[in-house]
């Protein structure tokens, strides 16, 4: 979402650019000025707006672009592959254990979209990776959190395992994991309930679930909205 706009501001200001010939320094300076305040409007921090911003300037001017017949589409390549480059530039897979089944658990804020991303995970995992994926409910404290888990499963064709609301987090996980041991599962997808970073008591609980499980890979889930505080969060 967030990029959406950052990348509709952006291709705005290209636009501009592109619509025109020839291109003098002023108007890539006045138009990197726009996408710099763009940048930092969507919560880019200040230190990789700076350095975003001086790496398309040196190949812009490296090229001396605004001599160039097609400037504008010079800008756009610049500011793609510098946004690509801040963007991590390759993915990183899923770390699978040695010693089956991996264990996932995912995490994050209410609402952030831990569940829905478990269910989208399922779904890659067992389709294209061909594995066999147990998902575990361990949100014990929102109403119809289960059951949400559940109605995913039943779609995807992914088990769901589940111990209702009256054991801890940390039994249900445990449990899972065991029953995922046992029954030959590659993967054990650990559903856990949201988190607020002020609540000490649910961290902690957070905290005894992954030293119990000892997770393969712990996701942090984060609405795309959340912008610098989630350094904060993870
Ligand atoms: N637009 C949008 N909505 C999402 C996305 N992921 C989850 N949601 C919605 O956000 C709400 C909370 O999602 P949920 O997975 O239950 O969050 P959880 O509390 O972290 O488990 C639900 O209404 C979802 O339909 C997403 O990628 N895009
Ligand atoms: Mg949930």
């Amino acid at each position: 979402m967030m990029f959406e706009s950052l990348s509709e501001r952006i291709s705005g200001v290209i636009d501009k650019l592109r619509g025109r010939g020839k291109l003098t320094e002023e108007d890539v300076k006045k138009a990197l000025r726009e996408v710099r305040r763009a940048l930092l409007e969507a919560d880019v921090s200040l230190s990789v707006v700076k350095k975003f911003i001086s790496q398309v300037r040196e190949k812009a001017i490296g090229e001396e672009l605004w001599k160039s017949l097609t400037p504008g589409q010079l800008v756009v390549k610049h500011v793609k592959d510098e946004l690509v480059a801040i963007m991590g530039g390759e993915a990183v897979p899923l770390e699978m254990s040695a010693d089956p089944p991996t264990v996932i658990m995912m995490v994050g804020l209410n609402g952030a979209g831990k569940t829905t991303t478990a269910g989208k995970l399922a779904r890659y995992l067992k389709e294209r990776e061909k594995k066999k994926v147990l998902l575990a409910a361990t949100d014990v404290y929102r109403p119809a959190a289960i059951k949400q888990l559940e109605v995913l499963g039943e779609q995807l064709d992914v088990q769901v395992f589940q111990m209702g609301d009256k054991n801890s987090p940390v039994d249900i996980a445990k449990a899972a994991v065991a029953h995922g041991e046992k029954e030959d599962f590659d993967i054990v997808i650990v559903d856990t309930a949201g988190r607020l970073q002020a609540n000490e008591e649910l961290m902690k609980e957070l905290e005894d679930t992954r030293d119990a499980l000892k997770p393969t890979e712990t996701l942090l889930v984060l609405d795309a909205m959340t912008g610098q505080d989630a350094v904060n969060i993870a």
